[in-house]
């Protein structure tokens, strides 16, 4: 039977959004469907943090989650946070369609994002590339505009 998720992003601004995660077998990729509103046209990073805790806002889910102590870096790349996502592409209308397909994150395991948080960015996510101490933690992708938890669905 297929595993599947869901995080409503909220945030203190104008960005909202739904993700829908689908996983056919504990061993299959994740696909990640649905859309974030009112983001600048344009990039914007997009990550699994570490803790499902929203108290303070979004900077309560911590880092980005990285169970193997890892670099920050992109999603194709071989060494990389667990959450690390890359980014979404909004258009002039503002909005992010999702379609990602990822198989590092899982819904099940040791890999497991159930419980934790998906937050995007304002600003694009470098990927690890910079040159700089803060590209291998958080790619530069600067503040975050929405979060959510992320929760089993039927
Ligand atoms: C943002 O990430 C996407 C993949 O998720 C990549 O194609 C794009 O080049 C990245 N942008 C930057 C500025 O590195
Ligand atoms: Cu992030
Ligand atoms: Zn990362």
């Amino acid at each position: 039977m297929a595993l599947k998720a869901v995080c409503v992003l909220r945030g203190t601004g104008e960005t909202s959004g739904t993700v829908y995660f689908q996983q056919e077998s504990e061993s299959s990729p994740v696909k990640l469907t649905g859309q974030i509103d009112g983001l600048t046209p344009g990039e914007h990073g997009f990550h699994v943090h570490t803790f499902g805790d929203n108290t303070n806002g979004c900077i309560s889910a911590g880092p980005h989650f990285n169970p193997l102590q890892k670099n920050h870096a992109g999603p194709n790349d071989p060494d990389r946070h667990v959450g690390d996502l890359g980014n979404v592409t909004a258009g002039a209308d503002k909005v992010a369609k999702l379609d990602i397909t990822d198989s590092v994150i899982s819904l099940t395991g040791p890999n497991s994002i159930i419980g934790r948080t998906m937050v995007i960015h304002e600003k694009a996510d470098d990927l690890g590339k910079g040159n700089n101490e803060e590209s291998l933690k958080t790619g530069n992708a600067g503040g975050r505009l929405a979060c959510g938890v992320i929760g089993i669905t039927q």
